[in-house]
């Protein structure tokens, strides 16, 4: 098998050039590679070094396919520290995205270019990990600490342009890179071998380690490896490159056989799997989606109309009066300002978007638009008139969407002659910042609508995952247990604060409770009566959310729900009339309240999510459960460092899992807590 790395000397420059396709990941073979390319400009004629790569990026990182196994030599650092100590000027030409191990080569070269396009970046923190190949110790040596500090911490690639204002990048080609790489390689014949490691770290603030430790806390809450790569930092402005090196080693070597780093890689890959659906042939079609219609112009028919526009992609909001539109279009123009103000977008950016979002009260205005999503609001029979116009009004080949949280996606196909057409587009509100999307496949969904809209959710930057026909799909059919045991919780004897600190100690970004006042107390309330009696579950499960919503606590919108708001700052704070309610229906039901243990609540309310993720596995809901902790993480503010509700079981112990829930459905009943057949399987096989 060749090597995915060459070199070759062309005329005084000794060019390596590695090609390791799809993002030349430093796998053994890459490091093994540049090893003995280094062995050889050690000896021969070249007067500089010059380091490359094919394809669409210079090297993207460690090669993660590799983690987990059994390391394998040459260590990155080595081969690093190797390169670095050429006699003569190592220069690294830059294209793509370098990032990780592959910028940190960069930063063992003396000297770096790169294309105006090209972006550079230390994401090894979205890993749970650091840069453990020296970044740690030569970015604060060329850019500063501050500027450090947020790349590594953050792990958000950074335009050329700016790396170059940061001194990471000393020349911008334009051009043909390899030809401008080269003829700047000539220049520095004779040039100085500048090694990063030897340069002192430049001044900065005492302070700037605890501000920088605060609000790694604070932004990601939980992760311990923001804070590894602070100590990192410190350490590089307090000892030699050498000593800073083998902490760094350390640290790296801690947070890669830690929970959190697989926990995290795990989301990486089932991200990634989560695109592709198993029974659909990589090379199936794609329709053209270039026009978006959107019926409704909500909470959400807004945000997803802003979605698309952000994309690039026209959008005409169709609403059923001029005074209906005005009000949606009102609450657009609301969010960008919003995002303006916020640093989100500038200025004529949000104008530009905004431009692409047209209001129209005529189904007229549809009939070339290549995707229609509906986005009213959750009444059956008028999603079902909806389509029923929109298969009239609709070019053939239009595909037609509904944005349903809950609806049978097969019952509004059938209001139309064209059933292959229809899918389920389900957003999560806010729409325009949460990133998850459920694609939902109907029974007679075509296959190139499928395969569309899964390429197209990435083009507005959605993470999406399919899912097949169920009540609630895959998110919200999850957190009908999951809710279920937080008011059971609640009634038996938690109060709400309880049971939300539980929750967010384990990671949660939000608790269920204060989740439910966010989400609007009525939502639940109204689904669950459109319910037939025996749907609607354990009365000990609702009881208290139904006398909070007749009585008009709704949640936030209403300023009191679970917990009252501060009308100003809606700052959340606790109801003693709710506790009185609690307590009142509790007796009613002839409850003993009881003390509750936080791990009680903790394991009832995620192991009723992954219970219920084993059913909608075994069902075929989804493809796998790596889809499924990829809709918790995205969707519903589940802790990364977890991996998903799937992923932490298999953390704890599928045995240990359903053990729990033997005993739960012991305390609690069958109805509520019968394993799932393939948590059953799994864990007594
Ligand atoms: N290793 C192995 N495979 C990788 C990979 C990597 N680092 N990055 C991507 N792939 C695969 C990916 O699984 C997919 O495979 C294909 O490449 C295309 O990826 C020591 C330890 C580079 C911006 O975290 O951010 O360096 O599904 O679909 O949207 O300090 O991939 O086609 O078979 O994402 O164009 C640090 C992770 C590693 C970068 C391209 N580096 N990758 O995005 O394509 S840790 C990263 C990305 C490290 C050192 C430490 C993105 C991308 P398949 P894709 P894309």
């Amino acid at each position: 098998m060749s090597s995915p790395v060459s070199y070759t000397l062309e005329g005084s420059i000794g060019v390596i050039s590695v090609n390791n396709p799809p993002v030349n990941a430093l796998s053994q073979a890459v490091r093994q590679g540049i090893f003995d390319a280094i062995a050889e400009a050690e000896r021969d004629a070249s007067k500089v070094v010059l380091i490359l790569c094919e394809g669409r990026t210079f090297i993207a990182g460690a090669d993660i396919t590799e983690f987990g196994k059994p390391p394998a030599e040459p260590w990155l650092p080595e081969v690093f520290d190797r390169l670095e100590a050429l006699e003569k000027p190592v220069v690294a030409a830059l294209h793509g995205t370098a990032l990780g191990g592959g910028f940190e080569t960069a930063l063992a070269a003396h000297y770096r270019c790169a294309l105006p396009s090209a972006k550079i970046g230390l994401p090894e923190v979205k890993l749970g990990l650091l840069p453990g190949a020296g970044g740690t110790q030569r970015t604060p040596r060329l850019a500063g600490v501050e500027a450090a500090l947020e790349l590594m911490t953050t792990g958000n690639p950074i335009p050329a342009g700016k790396a170059f204002e940061l001194g990471l990048i000393d020349k911008i080609i334009d051009g043909d890179l390899r030809a401008g790489a080269m003829a700047w390689a000539e220049e520095l014949t004779g040039a100085p071998v500048r090694r990063s490691s030897e340069q002192p770290v430049p001044g900065h603030d005492a302070g700037i380690f605890d501000a920088a430790r605060g609000l790694a806390a604070r932004k990601a809450r939980g992760q311990i490896a923001p804070q590894r790569i602070i100590d990192c930092v410190e350490a590089a402005t307090r000892t030699s490159f050498q000593d800073g090196a083998k902490i760094e080693r350390e640290k790296f070597m801690e947070l890669m056989q830690g929970e959190q780093s697989a926990a995290m890689r795990h989301l990486f890959f089932s991200e990634r799997q989560a695109a592709k659906i198993d029974d659909l042939p990589k090379d199936t079609p794609q329709r053209a989606v270039e026009t978006v219609g959107i019926i409704g112009g909500g909470t959400m028919g807004g945000g997803i109309a802003m979605s698309f526009a952000n994309a690039g992609i026209p959008v005409t909001l169709i609403e059923i009066s001029d005074e209906a539109l005005e009000h949606g279009l009102a609450i657009v123009d609301r969010n960008y300002a919003g995002s303006v103000k916020r640093g989100k977008l500038s200025e004529d950016k949000a104008g530009q978007c905004r431009s692409l979002i047209t209001g129209s009260t005529d189904y007229a205005d549809l009939a070339d638009v290549d995707l229609v999503i509906e986005a009213v609001f959750e009444d059956p029979e008028l999603k079902k008139q909806i389509f029923a116009r929109l298969d009239a009004a609709c070019k053939p080949g239009a595909i037609l969407a509904t944005n349903t949280s809950y609806q049978d996606v097969n019952l509004i196909a059938a209001a139309t002659k064209r059933p292959e057409d229809v899918i389920g587009l389900h957003f999560f509100s806010p729409a325009n910042i949460m990133k998850l999307l459920e694609v939902v496949r109907a029974e007679k969904t075509a296959d190139d609508v499928l395969a569309t809209c899964m390429s197209l959710a990435r083009k507005i930057r959605k993470v999406p995952v399919m899912s097949g026909v169920c009540y609630g799909f895959i998110g919200n059919r999850m957190l009908q247990p999951y809710f279920r045991e937080a008011q059971l919780c609640v009634i038996e004897g938690a109060t709400p604060e309880q049971v939300d600190n539980a929750m967010e100690s384990f990671g949660m970004a939000m608790g269920p409770l204060r989740v439910a006042d966010l989400a609007g107390i009525d939502v639940g309330y109204k689904a669950r009566q459109a319910l037939p009696e025996e749907m609607r579950g354990d009365p000990r499960s609702y009881r208290v959310a139904e006398v909070l919503a007749e009585m008009g606590r709704l949640g936030q919108k209403s300023g009191a729900g679970f917990y009252n708001y501060d009308p100003e700052t809606r700052k959340h704070s606790s109801a003693p009339e709710v506790l009185e309610i609690i307590e009142r229906e509790a007796a009613a039901f002839g409850i003993e309240r009881r003390e509750i243990p936080d791990e009680e609540i903790v394991d009832r309310l995620v192991y009723g999510l992954v219970n219920e993720g084993m059913r909608i596995v075994e069902e075929g809901i989804a493809q796998r459960p790596g889809d499924i902790d990829i809709v918790y993480v995205y969707g519903y503010g589940f802790p990364v460092t977890r991996g998903g509700p799937m992923h932490y079981a298999d953390a704890v112990g599928i045995g240990r899992v359903y053990e729990r829930v033997l005993e739960f459905r012991d305390r609690f009943g069958a109805e509520a807590w019968t394993p799932a057949p393939l948590l059953e399987k799994l864990a007594t096989e």
